[in-house]
């Protein structure tokens, strides 16, 4: 219904406008009006998928309507079907890697939960008894990219990961094929001494010796938090590995009020209490207050509870904030305290040399999460716990099983890195990675990460240019954050108060609900603290350009200049 729907608007737009779409593209005049592009883009977007499906079929020369999962290998003479089937996945896979670059496509072809749940053209989600033709696989496949979101779409500004790298892709599809645990030397081989010196490059940019470094790579920035808050209660508490909680004291440890939450699911997990998670005061920027936080270790001590743990953000979530890092650093030493930085954001900095010196200080941390996976553009999902105490990971969550760590394997068991982890099981993150900094180099990254934050300023400086903005806080971002309100001309006489505020709320939820249903582009928002909803923009997707910037800022303006 939907779909008839969207294609009788499409006719009607179509016929709306005399002659053909030639004809059309020929009148420049035209060419200056919304509607005009709009209506382009949609029919430019409906020839795509119309040569898309075609090509799809016409080209083949096999007949996979017939043909089932059971026909391709490891059936006898299945290799040829495999090797057909196979190719047809690439072609759809390749497709859609183009299109992702292509600004002529949406960013998304947005659907509601319902009209996926009831299916779309050809296109279902429901699952039967009975096996389903490799046809309606590859058109499963195509439909599942189709109305998924194109992440690497350089219009695409509402997560910190975005991007598509080619070789990052190249990659994650070597290491499906090769399907290997990265948890024994034994079965990743290449990979484990891949990920051993992946880590050590990584230690180096943070200004750790290479020999008092470890680390592994975990499922994401959260595990990796919780991983520094596990490897932090070790070291200072052993006992609570094989007796629990109730043989330590009242823990307590600090984090400040714009940290990720990762670290309070990190306490509620570990048995320390979401309670003893103490918020520490930022300033207007979402910085951590030095002076808050000691004052906040000297409360908890004068209550007698034992404070052993502080995090420190470089690049916070929304704000892009990068915490004091030299300053927590003095205090964690004179505490004697563990300091983490979560760098799961702004780890990337530390490639370029212009911009790694805002996260000095990192080097004095005792553990690290850095998330490659974000500002570096790879793959998700890649991120790294790195901890300055060699051997204190394996110490802390090896449990030694019988079946997998034989410590009379015949080479050298300590490349056994899984009994390091809280998983057994772990997926290999290090592959992608490891290609893509040997196709840019260290300098390649670096290239690409300034080209992110000289987005970040140029969209800084024109919102500051522009009355329908507003800023959340003044000065050039520190990262690739821009946090700002749309001001639609409605509001714009309002005085400040409760009134202003409750309609100011609302705006940026209303344009990106229309922002997702047209599919032009996507950025996020939130409240922070006493700020009604605001939007976010981040940049970590180096294919996106400054006229992509500017697409934005008259994207929302079009959608909210008459709210
Ligand atoms: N782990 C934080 C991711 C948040 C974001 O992409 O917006």
């Amino acid at each position: 219904m939907y779909v008839t729907v969207k294609w009788c608007v499409l006719f009607f737009i179509f016929c709306s406008f005399p002659g053909s779409v030639e004809t059309l593209k020929a009148e420049g005049k035209r060419k200056a009006d919304p509607l005009w592009l709009k209506t382009q883009q949609l029919i430019i977007q409906s020839e795509n998928d119309s040569k898309e499906r075609q090509s799809g079929t016409e080209s083949r020369t096999t007949n996979f309507s017939t043909m089932y999962g059971r026909d391709l290998l490891p059936a006898k003479k299945g290799e040829e079907n495999t090797k057909q089937f196979l190719f047809e996945v690439v072609h759809i896979l390749l497709n859609y890697v183009s299109k992702s670059f292509d600004r002529n496509t949406k960013v998304l072809d947005f659907h509601y939960p319902h009209q996926l749940k009831d299916g779309l053209e050809g296109f279902s989600l429901e699952l039967s008894d009975n096996p389903e033709n490799l046809e309606q696989l590859l058109v499963d496949c195509r439909d599942t990219l189709k109305y998924g979101v194109k992440t690497g779409h350089p219009r695409f500004f509402n997560q910190l990961s975005t991007g598509l790298d080619v070789i990052g892709l190249a990659g994650e599809w070597l290491t499906a094929t090769a399907n290997t645990n990265i948890f024994t030397f034994e079965i990743s081989p290449v990979f484990i001494m891949m990920e051993e010196i992946l880590l050590k490059k990584m230690y180096e940019k943070i200004g750790w010796p290479s020999e008092e470094g470890d680390g592994i790579f975990s499922p994401g920035g959260s595990i990796s938090n919780l991983y520094s808050v596990l490897v932090a209660r070790y070291y200072r508490f052993p006992e609570a590995k094989t007796k629990g909680m109730a043989s330590v004291p009242r823990l307590v440890l600090f984090t400040s009020e714009h940290s990720h939450y990762s670290i309070k699911k990190a306490a509620a997990v570990l048995g320390i209490g979401t309670e003893n998670v103490i918020l520490v005061k930022c300033n207007e920027r979402g910085k951590m207050i030095p002076s808050e936080l000691e004052s906040k270790i000297m409360e908890t001590l004068t209550k007698g509870f034992v404070p052993f743990y502080v995090n420190a953000t470089a690049g916070t979530t929304v704000y892009g904030a990068i915490d004091p890092l030299s300053e927590i650093a003095d205090i964690c030493k004179k505490y004697k305290l563990w300091m983490h930085v979560d760098a799961a954001w702004g780890g990337g900095l530390l490639m370029s040399r212009k911009h790694s010196v805002k996260l000095s200080g990192i080097e004095r941390a005792s553990s690290v999460t850095w998330n490659p996976h974000k500002l570096m553009g790879a793959p998700l999902q890649c991120s790294a716990i790195l901890v300055r105490k060699k051997g204190l990971l394996q110490l802390c969550n090896q449990l030694c099983a019988d079946y997998l760590f034989q410590p009379d394997k015949h080479y050298d068991v300590s490349y056994d890195t899984g009994d390091k982890a809280i998983q057994c099981g772990r997926h290999v993150d290090v592959f992608k990675f490891w290609l893509m900094w040997k196709a840019k180099g260290a300098e390649g990254f670096e290239v690409q990460v300034n080209k992110c934050l000289d987005n970040a300023e140029y969209l800084y400086n024109k919102l500051k240019q522009i009355v329908d903005f507003k800023l959340v806080f003044d000065g050039k971002p520190e990262h690739s954050n821009v946090c700002f309100w749309y001001i639609p001309p409605s509001l714009r006489e309002l005085p400040n108060g409760q009134e202003r505020s409750k309609r100011l709320h609302e705006v940026a939820p209303r344009i990106k609900a229309k922002m997702m249903e047209e599919g032009t582009t996507m950025i996020g928002y939130q409240p922070q603290g006493e700020n009604v909803n605001f939007f976010r923009c981040v940049f970590s997707n180096p294919a996106t350009s400054k006229a992509d910037v500017d697409f934005l800022i008259e994207e929302i303006v079009r959608l909210g200049n008459d709210l």
